[in-house]
């Protein structure tokens, strides 16, 4: 369906990657390189703490307050679903929407407890079958440690360095998934950037077009 000004569909593109390596500076300057372009996107990010279900994540994530694992994982995901209708308009309304972070993210840090009884079907059944799927995921791909001596981190709940290595071999193994791009965080941000740039503007054209993406 499309909206004013805007033909075809919006492209659906995910950045996802442990905490500090660099999915929000990257995925800005996505939006910043496609809107140069004429390209229409916004630029999303999850969790989005600003609602009532977004500030028991945020009480949580400053570890002011304990809870479940299987219940921070819901909750998680109550914050995408309860955004989903706006989603979904903006990718119908030709909108190119550029998340940092999303339902992946559910997966790989709930996997990385592994607490018995969340593997990865319930993880991703929890949301997979009800939200949109993204056209791509860039996974930032950097040494823990690297990401560690970035400023900011320790701040928040899941950033400790062992917990992290743990996030990223479960990154790793849903890297395989379709759809996804491992992308070398290490380069420079201009480097990176460039790469980025250039696949994300196939997939957009992909969209638009109603072609499949197939880079
Ligand atoms: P960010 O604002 O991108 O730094 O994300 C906040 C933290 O929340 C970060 O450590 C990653 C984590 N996180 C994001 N999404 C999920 C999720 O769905 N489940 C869990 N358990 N953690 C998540
Ligand atoms: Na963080
Ligand atoms: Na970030």
């Amino acid at each position: 369906m499309a909206g004013a000004g805007n033909e075809g569909r919006g492209a659906f593109i995910v950045f996802e990657g442990c905490d500090r390596s660099g999915k929000t500076t990257q995925s800005k300057k996505l939006v910043a390189a496609l809107r140069e372009k004429g390209v229409d996107a916004e630029w999303w990010r999850f969790p989005d703490r600003t609602t009532g279900v977004g500030r028991l994540i945020d009480s949580y994530l400053a570890g002011k307050q304990d809870t479940e694992d299987d219940v921070i994982h819901l909750l998680f995901a109550a914050n995408r679903l309860e955004k989903k209708q706006e989603l979904m308009s903006k990718l119908e309304g030709g909108t190119t929407v550029v998340l940092d972070r999303y339902a992946q993210s559910g997966a790989a840090f709930t996997m990385a407890k592994a607490t018995p009884g969340l593997d990865l079907a319930w993880c991703m059944g929890v949301e997979g079958s009800r939200l949109p799927a993204p056209d791509v995921v860039y996974f930032l791909k950097a040494p823990v440690e690297m990401a560690a001596e970035r400023g900011g981190f320790g701040d928040e709940r899941y950033e400790v360095l062992e917990f992290q290595r743990k996030v990223a071999d479960c990154y790793m193994n849903l890297s395989k998934m379709e759809g996804w791009r491992e992308l070398d965080a290490t380069q420079t941000i201009d480097a990176l950037h460039l790469e980025i740039c250039k696949d994300a503007m196939k997939v957009v054209e992909a969209c638009k077009a109603g072609r499949p993406i197939d880079l």
